[in-house]
């Protein structure tokens, strides 16, 4: 009896809830095409030969470059954005975070058809949310080779104070081929380990009292004691190592969008300096706090409000295995440099999860 009342009470509270709660975006007026502003973009997907970060490789480009352009609308506008395929393999547009009518999703063969080589499919989206989204291929390996860019909506309403805005794509970048990745992470191998300096030789495992960590680890399949399993020789930000900006002037408050758009990397950022007020995540406003370092994931997005100082003020994003970084600069003059974080003890780690018993 307990349990059917409870069930009850679940489908009254369920049908409650989405009734006024009903998800923004997906009906009613917020799927209503006609009356909104129309934005419109055109996306071109071709496969060339790309440097980034002095890492040259067979690359998957938006409109030819990497990140693909920054899409940015008002809250209430009509997106219309054409994706012409001019790869020779099938492609799809995923847009991450988006609220959109659910065949516009771009999950192949899911939700959207693949768009095949040589044709264009238009996405019709209307935009009822505001923030920092991004968008990426949703078909095989492609979002490795370059197949993302950034969504910026600005809110109908502006609650927060700040002159300018500018959007901070992360990525990694390898120029190993995408199918080779996945290889090697399924032999398992600690191949990417020692090539990055970051494998941990079993004497010293030994040596700190960590064997039964370790051994607990191989039987777990998880290889050695790392936190990032592949080796990237760049990270970049908006497409470059040292990403500059010199035309921010001292004073001026800067809504940084950040979106992490690596395959694999998370980082920790580092502001060095700017007063950097995290206001936003994954597209959601939130209450504002002051922040100068935090964990980044894969495929968040942040935004942080910095005041450019009477210099440069550098940010770094670290990977979080230490064996990378890529840093943004604005403003020009003394630089306010950012910490590049060490890397971490991972042997103490190691045992640390053992310990939790995962
Ligand atoms: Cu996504």
């Amino acid at each position: 009896m307990k349990i059917l009342k409870s069930k009850i009470l679940f489908f009254v509270l369920t049908a409650l809830t989405t009734h006024v709660f009903g998800q923004v975006g997906t009906n009613g007026e917020d799927r209503k095409e006609e009356g909104r502003p129309v934005r419109e973009y055109n996306l071109v997907l071709e496969q060339n030969k790309l440097t980034l970060g002095g890492v040259t490789a067979d690359a998957m480009t938006i409109n030819g470059s990497i990140p693909g352009p920054v899409l940015e609308f008002n809250e209430g506008d009509f997106a219309l954005i054409n994706v012409t395929n001019k790869m020779d393999v099938e492609t799809s547009v995923h847009w991450h975070g988006l609220i959109l009518p659910n065949f516009y999703d771009g999950v192949p063969y899911l939700t959207t058809p693949p768009i095949e080589p040589g044709t264009t499919f238009q996405y019709r989206i209307p935009i009822n949310q505001s923030g920092t989204y991004w968008y990426h291929s949703h078909t095989m390996l492609q979002e490795q080779k370059g197949v993302y860019g950034s969504i910026l909506i600005h809110p109908k309403e502006k609650t927060l104070d700040y002159d300018k805005d500018l959007v901070v794509v992360l990525s990694d970048w390898t120029n190993e081929k995408a199918m080779n990745v996945l290889r090697n992470l399924k032999r398992g191998n600690e191949w990417y380990q020692v090539k990055k300096g970051t494998a941990v030789p079993l004497s010293r495992v030994i040596k700190e009292g960590a064997l039964g960590a370790q051994l607990k680890f191989w039987r777990d399949r998880m290889e050695g004691a790392d936190i990032a399993d592949i080796y990237y020789p760049a990270f970049l930000t908006n497409g470059k190592t040292l990403a500059e900006y010199p035309d921010f002037k001292p004073g001026e408050k800067v809504r940084l969008r950040f979106v992490n758009a690596s395959a694999s990397t998370y980082y920790w950022m580092d502001f060095g300096g700017g007063n950097p007020m995290v206001v936003s995540g994954d597209g959601v406003d939130v209450e504002p706090v002051s922040k100068s370092r935090f964990l980044f994931g894969i495929a968040e997005t942040y935004d942080v409000i910095v005041t450019v100082p009477e210099g440069t003020l550098e940010v770094t994003a670290t990977a979080q295995d230490g064996s990378g970084h890529t840093s943004l600069h604005l403003g020009q003059g003394t630089l306010f440099p950012a910490t590049t974080i060490d890397r971490p003890d991972k042997v103490a780690m190691m045992k640390q999860m053992a310990r939790m018993d995962m």
